[in-house]
């Protein structure tokens, strides 16, 4: 046989390096994908005496099929096949296994497709013809650095800090996007208007069954580098609609924003799942989020007033966002951040900045919430320097329906 791929080990030749490395990286479980057989049998061949087990597939089907019963430590695949391209295939690759490295080949490479494996989180991509020295290296390299990903993801779970959670490649992020988006819930944590001991409405808190996306910040990281912010909005705000029908006529609703949101015209449309109870919707736009980039910000904010949706600055005091943003928001309502509230009854300094911004927005026709409130002595703080709306763990904790807190 002619070295359709490359050079060829002859019987008996000196173990290859990749060879080597492939022994101390352990006995892996390679698919290799191609339509063409003789190329399929003569890389089979070549890796299964590099001391890998390779099974094959001609086309993405059966490669898809092979997934379904095996475990693999690397994927090989052809990108032009018939029926299912090798972006395709990486894609569906990621529906069953979320960091196996994927090494694509193609005997006719294009800028796109290239861009396109990158993107999608190929390993490698390699054109034809392809040394059998040069594939083994890279498998074994592929296999070594699965592991490693492999023990990484195991350990960022074993530390459960959700900052240096794990995303992943894109077409990996793009598979667990939609299970959190099929599975998206919403959490609901009671605001108390504490003077008269009455639930002045409940936030909406996004969740979801997909547990490295359970979060609002992982869920929104998620979306933003898939360009996705706008589909996550929609369904937040349709899960929030459809608890809200059930809730009693006076409770309003805190539903949070992405500043892309704003520029959604699914939020102004009449028949937009909040459009119909907007008058009890309060939409919270955070201070941490740079709002210049918005376009048309006032404009979009007073297209939102005018349909009855009243808007509030979140998160006050974490962000660095100044006078101009407050200026060009008028919101109707702020929230203190929860840094402001945190041992307020024991710091007369913040104590008097708080009492102060409460003045100021009193003044201003401001509402103001207070988050965070954990223990009777910051309840009783923030009362005292005027703010009588407080979510916080003292009260209740988000959860599914609309609990009543503990008053
Ligand atoms: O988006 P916003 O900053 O409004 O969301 C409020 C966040 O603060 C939610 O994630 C909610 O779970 C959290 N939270 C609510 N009450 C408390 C509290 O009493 N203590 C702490 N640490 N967090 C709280
Ligand atoms: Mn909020």
């Amino acid at each position: 046989m002619t070295g359709v791929g490359g050079p060829r080990p002859g019987e008996g030749a000196a173990p290859s390096r990749a060879a080597e490395a492939a022994s101390t990286s352990g006995n892996a479980r390679i698919l290799f994908v191609d339509d063409d057989a003789a190329v399929r049998d003569l890389f089979a061949q070549a890796l299964s005496r590099g001391g890998w087990t390779v099974e094959t597939a001609s086309d993405g089907r059966e490669a898809v099929a092979r997934l379904g019963a095996w475990t693999f430590e690397a994927i090989l695949s052809d990108i032009a096949m018939p029926g299912m391209d090798g972006v395709s295939f990486l894609k569906t690759v990621r529906e069953h296994d979320l960091d196996v490295p994927v090494i694509l080949i193609t005997g006719a490479p294009t800028l796109d497709s290239a861009i396109k494996a990158v993107e999608y989180g190929a390993f490698h991509y390699l054109s034809k013809p392809v040394a059998i020295e040069t594939l083994e290296e890279i498998v074994a390299r592929a296999v070594r650095l699965g592991r490693l990903s492999d023990l990484k993801r195991q350990a960022l779970e074993l530390l459960g800090d959700e900052r240096r959670r794990w995303l992943g490649d894109r077409a990996g992020l793009e598979v667990r996007f939609e299970r959190a988006l099929a599975s998206l819930w919403t959490a609901f944590q009671p605001v108390v208007a504490w003077r008269g001991r009455i639930v002045y409405g409940y936030e909406a808190l996004v969740r979801s069954a997909e547990p490295s996306l359970a979060t609002p910040a992982p869920l929104l990281e998620a979306a933003e580098r898939l360009g996705r912010t706008r589909d996550l909005g929609r369904a937040i705000r349709s899960a929030v609609a459809a608890e809200a029908g059930g809730a009693a006529g006076g409770v309003r609703f805190l539903v949070n924003l992405h500043p892309e949101d704003l520029g959604d015209p699914d939020l102004y449309a009449a028949g937009s799942p909040l459009s119909g109870i907007a008058g009890r919707v309060i939409l919270e736009l955070t201070e941490r989020e740079p709002l210049d980039q918005v376009k048309d910000l006032r404009p979009r904010l007073a297209a939102r007033r005018s349909m009855g949706y009243r808007i509030a600055m979140d998160d006050l005091g974490a962000g660095s966002a100044g006078l101009s943003a407050l200026a060009q928001m008028e919101p109707d309502l702020v929230k203190l951040d929860v840094s402001l509230v945190r041992g307020l009854d024991a710091l007369p300094t913040k104590e008097r900045v708080v009492r102060s911004i409460v003045g100021l927005c009193w003044e201003l026709g401001i509402v103001v919430i207070a988050e965070g409130v954990e223990t009777p002595g910051e309840r009783d703080a923030v009362a005292e320097a005027g703010c009588d709306l407080l979510p916080g763990y003292l009260f209740a904790r988000p959860g599914p329906g609309l609990k009543p807190p503990w008053l």
